[in-house]
């Protein structure tokens, strides 16, 4: 792979001196790109196109979103505005993104200095990460134009049932057998989960503009840990509330990582759930109605469930999505977020009466 020859294409500034990987994502490739002396440092990202499939609607996207986002700080009067969203640097021809001759996208941003990253989260740092999500959301209420869907569907759990039962139907890569409990277990529970498609249908429940993709690992932090800003933009599309609630908690509140294979450690850590929900209805109570804050118990139930749902279908498809370091990542993923499922349920009544209580 070129790397000179694709940050050639990009207005960076300074001699490179440098390309080292940066981050963990599943899905993109992600390099840190080390400048000669004072001049900002940048990121390069491989897009993953077979994910993202349009990529112009995916940079238009973000272009929309971290425009908004300066402009709402500059009229709050806020410093370090450069610090606090992310910036992209145009390629020759003025786009944000650059299509070398293998097809593959390329993106640059501005690295932002002095940061830090996190991949766990402490009960105060939840407090912070709640309100910073919420404040994203916040932000986002007003965009001046409609965004699109970069992942169509991303968090419908209708669509993911029907892939799963899609790959059941398949059984392409002869797993079927050893996970047919699961899928049963699945299926039990699916038409409840499947409430927030329903609830849209009757024109309940809104959709706007969400992060989906909201892990701490997701979110820049200063030295002396105050959040600066929401990163990994990709997925920022219209989506139900419980995306950005749920999918926070799914990750930050389970004892242990998704990937973790000992199930013992696997559990819904209730301190950072009262930590977070009480930062995130702080910034997002305001905006928010009596329909969305009811189900936010559902939320932080639907994001393992769904989330069990994708790696098990990954999984009884061999293993096409997600990146995977041994035979059975996706299967020990399963059974993580399944049982990260059933602790939350059994937390169901403490979730409703906690955030009763916030109100
Ligand atoms: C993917 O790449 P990463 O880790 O930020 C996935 C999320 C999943 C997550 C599970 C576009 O995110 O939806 O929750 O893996 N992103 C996409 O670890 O599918
Ligand atoms: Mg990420």
């Amino acid at each position: 792979m070129d790397i000179a020859g694709i940050l050639a294409q990009f207005e960076i500034k300074g001699a490179v001196k440098e390309v080292k990987p940066l981050g963990n994502g599943l899905i993109n490739d992600t390099y840190r790109v080390v400048t000669e002396g004072e001049l900002p440092d940048y990121v390069l990202q491989g897009i993953n196109n077979a994910i993202f499939q349009d990529v112009d609607l995916l940079q238009h996207n973000i272009e929309v979103v971290t425009a908004h986002i300066r402009s709402k700080l500059e009229a709050a009067g806020s410093t370090d505005i450069d610090r606090k969203v992310l910036q992209f640097v145009k390629a020759r021809d003025g786009k944000t993104y650059y299509r070398d001759e293998a097809d593959r996208y390329w993106r640059v941003m501005v690295y932002i200095p002095d940061t830090v990253t996190n991949e766990a989260v402490t009960p105060e740092s939840a407090y912070d990460c709640g309100k910073a999500f919420g404040n994203f959301e916040k932000m986002l209420v007003d965009v001046p134009e409609p965004l699109g869907e970069t992942i169509p569907d991303f968090h419908n759990m209708e669509l993911r049932m029907r892939q799963l039962r899609e790959a059941v139907a398949n059984d392409a890569a002869g797993r079927l057998d050893e996970v047919r409990d699961i899928v049963d277990e699945l299926e039990r529970d699916a038409a409840e989960m499947c409430k927030a498609e329903r609830l849209h249908r009757e024109g309940k429940l809104p959709k706007r503009i969400c992060h989906c993709d909201t892990k701490v690992n997701n979110m820049l932090f200063d030295r002396d840990g105050q959040v600066l800003c929401v990163i990994d933009l990709d997925t920022v599309m219209p989506s139900f509330i419980f995306s950005d609630y749920g999918d926070f908690l799914r990750t930050g509140a389970n004892f242990t990582a998704e990937d973790d294979p000992d199930l013992s450690h696997v559990g819904f850590n209730e301190a950072i759930f009262k930590a977070f929900t009480k930062g995130y209805l702080e910034s997002a109570s305001e905006f928010l109605t009596p329909i969305e804050v009811e189900h936010l118990p559902y939320a932080v139930a639907l994001f393992p469930f769904m989330q069990c749902v994708r790696f098990l279908t990954d999984y009884i498809n061999g293993d096409t999505y997600y990146k995977i370091k041994y035979p059975t990542h996706n299967l020990d993923r399963t059974r993580n977020q399944l049982a990260l499922y059933h602790d939350v349920r059994r937390h169901d009544q403490m979730m409703a009466d906690f955030i009763q209580g916030l109100l």
